[in-house]
């Protein structure tokens, strides 16, 4: 607004000098923090053609995999985003609305509404629901965040007990523990880390009494890159200790938040796959978005960067048959958390476009790198 004012009104014809100088630097500043932040549409800009614009979860359903987004409940609202997320997922992440600081924001205090919005649009729609997430050291409910272990015990409980409980049967994929693991491969110290370093166990036993049919994940950032890399090493130890103690975990989830500064070879994305596979675990990719500001080249250069990576993961599921599923943080570029003036610059300079629908809702590359590795081509 600021900026409009200076461009439309005539300040450096009424002002001083020193003044104009001081009100073009602001209007600098603001520009550039502006840059990346929004999203606006590219698919036009990347040459896309609609006319092959089938529909996602056609094509996994016949490679056996499921396709899917995280949709925060106020997307609903919006009527061609939902028949675009209904013709083209059959899996749904709640986004934000599952987590405690949503769901118990004071003590035994539930609010369901926004999460049970979503499990009805995800059952309207033949979607598979995934349940996100019931204990992670982020928005978690203020009041929780200091508790003594022994209160945090039977809160940890009663939360686990009541969500798990509410949706049994609905939930086919439950995030039970999000990132709880540092990039140094130790154990977050998160206020869960006060119950002692088998909270993990604990709470995976909780929600497999609460709903024995839900398939329990263990989700992190960042274990993509396989042996070698001392975070995903650290979750691979976790995870076979917990299954060697017969603790009920069926999962890993791999987010694939793509930072192409640092992201690891499709060889590399395969072989860890088969790794976790190789403990009798399910793997899902969680929560794939491909941030494309910080690659080199023009934007349509960038879009076709974004669509070989989206290949090359959507592939290195498909390679490996206890890799059951796919799911997009988000539907379209407009809502994702990266095209955010909070979280953008976590990918350094933006825009990011990182999902695979523009904010027009058209296909862009990203779209069709993951239909052609759905079909196997
Ligand atoms: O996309 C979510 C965003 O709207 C929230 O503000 C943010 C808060 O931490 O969480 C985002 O989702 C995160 C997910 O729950 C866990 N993995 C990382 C995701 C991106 O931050």
């Amino acid at each position: 607004m600021i900026r409009d004012h200076l461009r439309k009104g005539s300040p450096r014809a009424t002002v001083g000098p020193r003044l104009a100088l001081l009100l073009g630097a602001v209007s600098a500043v603001l520009t550039a923090g502006c840059v990346g932040t929004s999203c606006p549409p590219v698919a036009a800009k990347a040459g896309v053609r609609q006319a092959r614009f089938a529909p996602l979860r056609q094509t996994a359903a016949t490679a056996k995999r499921r396709i899917g987004t995280a949709l925060m409940s106020r997307h609903l609202e919006n009527a061609r985003l939902r028949s675009l997320v209904a013709a083209h997922f059959d899996s749904l992440t709640a986004e934000n609305e599952m987590k405690w600081g949503a769901t118990e924001p004071q003590p035994a205090s539930f609010s369901f509404a926004a999460g049970d919005e979503l499990v009805a649009f995800a059952a309207q729609n033949g979607m598979r629901m995934r349940g996100h997430t019931l204990v992670w050291h982020q928005q978690l409910a203020d009041w929780a965040k200091d508790l003594p272990a022994d209160e945090l015990r039977p809160a940890m409980r009663r939360h686990i007990e009541a969500l798990v409980g509410r949706w049994r049967g609905r939930i086919a994929q439950w995030d039970v523990v999000n990132e709880a693991i540092t990039e140094d491969g130790k154990l977050r110290d998160s206020p869960f880390l006060r119950l002692g370093e088998t909270y993990l166990d604990e709470a995976f036993r909780l929600a497999h009494a609460a709903d024995p049919e839900a398939r329990l994940f263990y989700n992190d950032c960042g274990i993509e890159a396989g042996e070698g890399n001392t975070k995903s090493d650290a979750v691979y130890r976790l995870c076979a200790r917990m299954r060697q103690a017969g603790v009920p975990i069926h999962g890993i989830g791999m987010q694939m938040h793509v930072d192409p500064r640092h992201w690891p070879t499709a060889e590399q994305i395969r072989k860890n796959v088969e790794r976790f596979a190789a403990l009798g675990l399910l793997v899902e990719f969680t929560e794939m978005d491909i941030a494309v500001g910080e690659m080199p080249g023009s934007l349509p250069e960038k879009l076709q960067r974004q669509r070989a990576i989206a290949h090359d993961i959507v592939a290195a599921c498909l390679h490996v048959d206890k890799c059951t599923g796919i799911t997009l943080w988000g539907a379209s570029d407009a809502d994702s958390w990266l095209c955010t003036e909070r979280w953008a610059r976590l990918r350094g300079r933006g825009p990011h476009y990182p999902l695979a629908f523009d904010a027009d809702l058209d296909p862009k590359p990203m779209y069709f790198g993951i239909l052609d590795a759905l079909a196997g081509r």
